[in-house]
């Protein structure tokens, strides 16, 4: 078998996806994602003008040599952009290794390892009140595990609070929209909410909280501590991770559980995290970091430490992302949650898939590959929209961590 062509599909139901279609001369194709939000266009150009020429002609049976072929052959190693093209083309080679075999992606790694995968949502509102309720509205629908991110009082633009409910979008303008950030008031606020919480949820929900890279260590280290008594499944991004040491400071000063990674894109930036047993859960997934195949090493690399994945799937992981990631989850030993924000019903349409959700648990469905497929024509009807993230500042003017 033969890789005869590949092509980069742009669409936006909603908002901005990237998805790489690789087809072969027996006519079998997969899919991959390769959406990188606010950076949409650079992997576009990586994956057009330096990867798919590289494709043709391939067997796309040798998904490791493949892999092997784009990482050291491009001489420049890793970064967002590469790793998200690298992963676009490893995931769609799974996805045909899938339909050739005639086997779900979970069953070619190793078969089932649960019978379904715990996932989170996300709840946020403009208030404790609020906040409290939307935890209720997801445990009404059936969900074990619920994200909570609520507004600061007096704090333009919280990061995670969303401007309707269902689907949370920070992307949503052509230049980044300005936020400001008041560390003071965010520390004093927290662990009130997680507080009214746990009095109006009781001590079986699991909640989860993501500071999004705000805090430094020491400041982490305090919240962490704080939030103790709520008994968090885990306080997400507390500081950023570039300096891995830096969570040794949290570490001793809190038993909150850790967890980092969606950023990251290879098992370097995650490496002294895991052997340091400095993270509870490892966040990376699998269009930011190198596709199934890489994904698989750092999992197993975090399994020797205890260390459970979590991986990230907010809205900007497409469907073919989330595919992917399900049937890994549903195979890859050492599981801990998976981040499931729901898409809207015409990013669904775009992009039909065999994967389901009930009572709190998902599954990647049965169908052979990644179980996710891409309307085209449907996908032709939406035009990319540029959109970037925000930023933030502190209340001074200083530029800090979105
Ligand atoms: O800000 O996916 O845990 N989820 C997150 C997300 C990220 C976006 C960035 O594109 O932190 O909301
Ligand atoms: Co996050």
């Amino acid at each position: 078998m033969k890789i005869t062509k590949a092509r980069v599909i742009v669409t936006c139901p909603g908002r901005n996806f990237v998805t790489l279609k690789i087809e072969t001369d027996e006519g079998v194709h997969g899919i991959g994602d390769a959406t990188l939000n606010g950076r949409e266009k650079a992997v576009v150009a990586y994956l057009e003008d330096h990867v798919i020429p590289l494709l043709i002609g391939r067997d796309p049976a040798r998904i490791e040599d493949i892999w092997q072929y784009l990482y050291r052959g491009a001489y420049w190693r890793r970064g967002p952009v590469t790793m998200s093209a690298i992963a676009a083309v490893d995931t769609a080679l799974w996805d045909i290794k899938g339909k050739v075999a005639g086997l779900p992606v979970y069953e070619l790694l190793g078969g089932a390892s649960r019978d379904g995968v715990m996932v989170y949502g996300h709840a946020n509102g403009n208030d404790i009140a609020h906040t409290v309720d939307e935890v209720g509205r997801y445990i009404e629908m059936g969900y074990k595990a619920v994200r909570a991110q609520c507004a600061i009082p007096g704090v333009k633009g919280t990061y995670g609070v969303a401007k309707g409910t269902m689907y949370y979008e920070p992307a949503d303008s052509a230049l980044p929209e300005e936020t400001v950030w008041n560390t003071p008031a965010y520390l004093n606020f927290a662990p009130e909410l997680f507080e009214a919480l746990r009095i109006a949820h009781g001590p079986d929900i699991e909640l989860l909280h993501d500071v999004h890279h705000r805090l430094t260590p020491i400041e982490a280290a305090r919240l962490g501590k704080a939030l103790e008594p709520y008994r968090l499944f885990w306080m997400e991004d507390a500081t950023p991770a570039e300096n891995q040491e830096a969570f040794k400071l949290i570490r001793q000063h809190t038993v909150t559980p850790l967890a980092v990674g969606e950023i990251f894109n290879s098992i370097h930036d995650c490496r002294e995290l895991i052997q340091n047993q400095l993270i509870d859960y490892i966040r990376t997934t699998v269009v930011h970091a190198g596709g199934i195949t890489h994904l698989r090493r750092i999992a197993d690399l975090a399994a020797l430490y205890q260390v459970r994945t979590g991986s990230h799937g907010a809205t900007d992981l497409s469907p073919a992302c989330m595919g992917a990631a399900l049937n890994f989850d549903l195979w890859v030993p050492n599981f801990g949650i998976q981040e499931y924000m729901r898409h809207t019903p015409e990013t669904d349409a775009v992009f039909p898939h065999a994967y389901s959700f009930s009572d709190g648990f998902m599954h990647p469905g049965d169908l052979p590959g990644i179980g996710v497929d891409i309307d085209e024509e449907l996908a032709a009807k939406y035009e990319y929209d540029p959109k970037q993230l925000p930023i933030a500042r502190l209340q001074d003017g200083t530029l800090w961590n979105w």
